[in-house]
């Protein structure tokens, strides 16, 4: 039975099994909840990215798609990278969000992961609007079978927090 609990603060200094990265295809590190990670993780994160560059995915990770790094100095013991869909309002990209948190537990099961923690994927630089990316990856997680007991969503903003108590309320 997952347990689903919302957190306004910051997902570097959550103390779960794994916290999910709102990553890039290049894997290479960004600004945001990536940068933060990368930065309070350490050289250790961006060494395994590479090295999943140079193998599985050498074109990159697809959008939509997950994967497992150490953390490094993080309190967590994996950082599992996923990416968003940049927001479109002229196309549907709502199942590659979906996806994204699909994949994630998926990894985690892997992983053997039981807690996990997530940030708004897609709700920073690639333009998601809050409520709709609340709306998606509550009602996504909730729906996907796996051994994880508690799911973690970390917001960033009061506005984040707001739309994840709203979206958890409608369900
Ligand atoms: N803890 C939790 N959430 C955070 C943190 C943090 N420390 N910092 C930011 N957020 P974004 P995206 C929130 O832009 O939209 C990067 O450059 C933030 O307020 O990090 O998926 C990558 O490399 C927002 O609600 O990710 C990619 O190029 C949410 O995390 C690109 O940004 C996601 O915002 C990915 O864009």
């Amino acid at each position: 039975m997952m347990d689903i609990t919302l957190v306004w603060g910051d997902i570097t200094e959550q103390q779960v099994d794994a916290i999910v990265n709102a990553a890039n295809s290049s894997l290479m590190g960004g600004g945001g909840v990536d940068g933060a990670i990368h930065r309070r993780g350490g050289p250790a994160i961006l060494d395994e990215c590479r090295k999943l560059r140079a193998s599985r995915f050498g074109g990159g990770l697809p959008t939509g798609y997950a994967v497992a790094t150490t953390a490094g100095e993080l309190p967590a013991r994996w950082v599992i990278h996923t990416v968003g869909p940049v927001y479109s309002a002229a196309e549907d990209r709502s199942d590659l969000l979906a996806s994204c948190y699909r994949e994630s537990l998926r990894v985690a099961d892997e992983l053997g992961a039981r807690t996990v923690a997530f940030p708004a994927v897609s709700a920073g630089v690639y333009g998601w609007p809050i409520h709709d990316a609340a709306r998606i990856a509550v009602g996504t997680v909730l729906s996907t079978p796996s051994q994880v007991v508690e799911a973690r969503f970390v917001l960033f903003t009061e506005d984040a927090y707001r739309a994840f108590q709203s979206a958890l309320a409608a369900v």
